[in-house]
């Protein structure tokens, strides 16, 4: 369907451009229209007011200067297996996701130029052209794809952002992202997939390291969840957060718990993730060398909700663009999650994961109840 533009000079939002909707109504959000908004954000960034469907509610918004205190873990000597460092790592990643979630790791085995590399194919792919980034929007009800603003299916509060996210099905011989790169933006972008390809296998490595130790710090089998989630479709995302002149209104990436399993997120120096514990805000310092990991609701409800899936958001900056690369790691489809046995008593019902993104990607905009919704939703009480 082509994209309709119609400029209104008498409102704020000279530079939005309305199209007929072409994605299902997200129905958490009942104030939506029937016109999906995309931003064109080079110019929107001119603009003196912010236009309303960007502006978040005040308790939203709440500024904070103060800085997480998570554990950043050196992973080197579990990777060798070294006991004394194994012992050590085990008790940080304990005792951060009892806490919040959220931990920091260096020494990951994830090399410094394949994160410098994925930061200038992100560049390549956010300074196409509007009509050509629109080209390969994201489908209704999918994930892969680009999104401006998620206005396809949104239309009040409004993410400050780009985004551009593809699917991994995560095996070594594979070249399923190069293929899917060379399908939308054609063969100049062969390169761009390679680097891509190369950092969802890095970081598939990474999460089964981390799952190992996520096990033995539950005190299951220490290969549980890594046979649990070999074969997994993993879902990567950039996130691309332009400067925006009133970055006190409006936020990057709004309150959310991930809906997935793990996070893998490497964030540029700008700095912008914050994660809501203690009741407040807190930002999470960027560090060029670490990647920070966050549990998200699948792995809450697999560990029988031991550990924690923390709200976090993102806030963008007055001056300076931000990016950041975020690996989601996810069950296959069809996979039961169950947590085992030896975490009782049972506090979620089973489901699979494929039901859990359906809900998500067409019904729900993910926050901090993604998962008591999506259980009402799949067991509605009688009436
Ligand atoms: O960009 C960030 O720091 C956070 C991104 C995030 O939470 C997301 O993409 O779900």
């Amino acid at each position: 369907m082509s994209v309709s533009v119609l400029m209104d000079s008498s409102s704020s939002s000279n530079f939005l451009l309305h199209r007929p909707s072409i994605e299902p109504r997200d129905e958490a959000n009942s104030n939506t229209n029937n016109n999906g908004v995309l931003f064109d954000s080079s110019k929107l960034q001119k603009q003196t007011n912010l236009p309303t469907e960007f502006i978040w509610p005040h308790g939203d918004l709440v500024h904070t200067n103060q800085e997480l205190n998570e554990p950043l873990i050196d992973l080197q000597g579990f990777i060798n297996g070294d006991e004394e460092a194994t012992a050590h790592a085990v008790e940080l990643v304990r005792s951060a996701c009892l806490n919040h979630g959220f931990f920091q790791v260096t020494n990951h085995g994830v090399d410094a130029s394949i994160i410098q590399a994925a930061y200038e194919e992100l560049d390549a792919v956010f300074k196409l052209p509007l009509n050509k980034k629109l080209s390969f929007r994201r489908k209704p009800g999918g994930f892969s794809g680009y999104s401006a603003a998620h206005a396809d299916r949104l239309s009040s509060k409004l993410p400050w952002k780009e985004t551009f996210s593809f699917g991994y099905q995560g095996n070594n011989s594979d070249s399923s992202v190069v293929d899917y790169f060379k399908s939308i933006l054609g063969e100049d972008f062969e390169h761009s997939g390679w680097v891509y390809q190369k950092y969802c296998e890095k970081m598939r490595e990474l999460s089964l390291v981390i799952f190992e130790l996520l096990a033995i710090s539950l005190g299951v089998d220490r290969l549980h969840f890594r046979k649990f989630f070999e074969d997994g479709n993993s879902i990567m995302r950039c996130n691309y957060y332009p400067p925006c002149n009133n970055s006190g209104l409006t936020l990057g990436t709004g309150p959310h718990c991930d809906p997935t399993s793990l996070t893998i997120l490497h964030q540029d120096q700008v700095g912008g993730l914050e994660v809501f514990t203690n009741n407040k805000w807190q930002s999470v310092r960027p560090r060029q060398d670490a990647l920070v990991i966050n549990i998200g609701d699948t792995f809450m409800a697999l560990c029988n909700g031991k550990y924690k899936s923390c709200l976090h958001r993102a806030v963008v900056n007055k001056e300076r663009e931000r990016r950041s690369l975020v690996y989601f790691v996810c069950p296959k489809e069809d996979k039961v999650v169950r947590p085992p046995q030896d975490l009782v008593p049972r506090l979620y019902p089973d489901f699979t994961w494929s039901d859990l993104l359906a809900f998500t990607q067409s019904h729900y905009r993910a926050d901090v109840a993604t998962l008591q919704s999506f259980f009402r939703w799949l067991s509605p009480p009688p009436s």
